[in-house]
């Protein structure tokens, strides 16, 4: 077959990510509740925000912000073999695996990547993304829970055999499904991450589990790999999470990430906090009633891409800032803990001139409108050429996850009682085991930024006559 018989999976990503929606929607009302508010806010900042970045967009092409589609989702995995399938499910929509995310620092025995479109073309097709967490059962210390939790994942089988064929299928035809063979691929898919009120644990090994640490209970207690929250894009995150209170939605204590800034960079999430779900376990006696909590919804608000050097400094200023939450003798409550992390965060520069020629952020440069007049120096600098008028420099936006706020989420959607043994889990990374277990690389985080503004930069010079081709 020609390749119009196939369909584009950028635009399967849609339908893919329409789907999902539809069924969280469903699974979880109060999800449906938290996209009207996000609306709401988005739509009262874009009339009357005076942040140059909102007023663009209000002048600008709106519809290219593609607003009203979730920007991410996570699911949590348990074995090698679940998440290489779901690499050869997420090929298929056009998401590959970026980054790797350590989580165990937390106290949470798992690791993560992000699958995600990888070129700008594609992301503003569709910014969808997964992000998806491995199970670390060599963090577990507890053999007896362990050996339950790997016995019940060995048993389960999370895809379709129908969701098989077509992955297989898919796989001879480069990735690509055709119209009918791409509908029966999103039902299919959909089994897998939706939710199966029946666990596949007693009532017993659920809740030796959980006691084990929270997460191994929700990893491989039940028939699929529910996905656990869709995060719609917000304007304005603090507004956004007043909204959530006042309608009553129980919400995140803070927000993760940077505090609010005139320059925002990285990433600041918050959420409604996981239900309490009515689920049915097996029993000798039939179905026993119980709970679970592990679903809820979730915000961003989306910064500027930060340098390796930037990177270090938010890493060094987020550590200054929990080490002096932590060292307090007094009790703190969110608007103390909110005051040192703005406090300390003075020291990360706050004007796009600086955070530019310091190396902190990664620019996209195109050539200014007066680039054809201006009269260009003998091996001019970049600033020069900016002064000029010459070259234009905007953020380029951060386009993946941080671990720390990743583990922020994950704890208090997992419940209070998680840290309570979070003491038994051993903190170290491992990347090459990841991948292993993966099957691929995944694709360093900071290149593909770098490579961007490079491009971007070369691209320029092409234009000006300065290099050759
Ligand atoms: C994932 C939590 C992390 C984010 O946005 O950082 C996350 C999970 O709870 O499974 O989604
Ligand atoms: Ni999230």
């Amino acid at each position: 077959p020609s390749q119009q018989e196939f369909v584009d999976p950028n635009e399967l990503r849609t339908t893919f990510s329409l789907a999902m929606s539809a069924m969280y929607k469903k699974e979880v009302p109060l999800y449906g509740d938290l996209i009207k508010i996000v609306q709401s806010v988005n739509e009262e900042a874009l009339r009357n925000s005076a942040d140059p970045k909102i007023t663009a967009m209000r002048n600008g092409n709106l519809a290219s912000e593609r607003l009203d589609l979730e920007r991410h989702g996570a699911i949590r995995l348990g074995t090698p073999h679940e998440l290489q399938t779901v690499r050869r499910i997420f090929a298929i929509i056009g998401l590959y695996p970026v980054g790797y995310y350590d989580l165990s620092p937390a106290g949470l025995p798992m690791h993560a990547t992000c699958f995600r479109p990888t070129t700008t073309a594609a992301l503003s097709r569709n910014p969808f993304r997964v992000f998806t967490t491995l199970l670390r059962p060599d963090l577990l210390k507890d053999a007896q829970s362990k050996d339950l939790a790997l016995d019940l994942l060995s048993q389960r089988s999370i895809f379709s055999p129908e969701l098989v064929r077509l992955l297989d299928a898919a796989e001879r035809q480069n990735h690509r499904l055709r119209p009918d063979e791409a509908s029966a691929f999103v039902r299919e898919s959909m089994k897998t991450f939706g939710w199966r009120p029946i666990a596949a644990a007693s009532k017993d090994v659920y809740q030796k589990l959980k006691d084990e640490h929270p997460i191994l209970a929700d990893v491989a207690c039940f028939q699929s790999a529910h996905i656990n929250h869709l995060t719609p894009r917000t304007l304005d995150i603090a507004a956004a999470q007043e909204r959530m209170r006042i309608e009553g939605l129980r919400v995140k204590e803070r927000i993760e990430g940077p505090p609010p800034r005139k320059c925002p960079v990285l990433l600041r999430q918050t959420s409604f906090l996981a239900l309490e779900e009515s689920t049915h376990f097996p029993s000798d006696r039939g179905l026993e009633e119980g709970c679970h909590k592990a679903r809820f919804g979730e915000i961003e608000e989306r910064g500027a891409a930060v340098t390796d050097r930037g990177r270090a400094l938010y890493d060094e200023l987020l550590n200054e800032t929990m080490r002096q939450i932590s060292a307090c003798p007094r009790y703190l409550d969110a608007s103390q803990k909110d005051k040192i992390l703005v406090d300390t965060f003075a020291r990360f520069p706050d004007n796009w001139d600086d955070l530019r020629r310091q190396g902190l952020v990664y620019f996209d440069y195109s050539l200014g409108a007066s680039a054809k007049e201006a009269t260009i120096p003998l091996n001019p600098s970049v600033d020069d050429l900016i002064s000029r008028g010459v070259l234009v420099a905007v953020p380029i936006t951060y386009e993946d996850f941080l671990p720390m706020s990743a583990a922020g989420i994950f704890q208090s959607n997992l419940g209070n009682d998680t840290t309570a043994k979070n003491d038994t889990i051993t903190s170290f990374s491992d990347h090459f085991g990841f991948q292993q277990n993966l099957g691929c690389a995944v694709t360093d985080l900071d290149t593909a930024y770098a490579m961007a503004q490079d491009a971007s930069l070369r691209k320029c010079a092409l234009e000006l006559g300065m290099v050759e081709d």
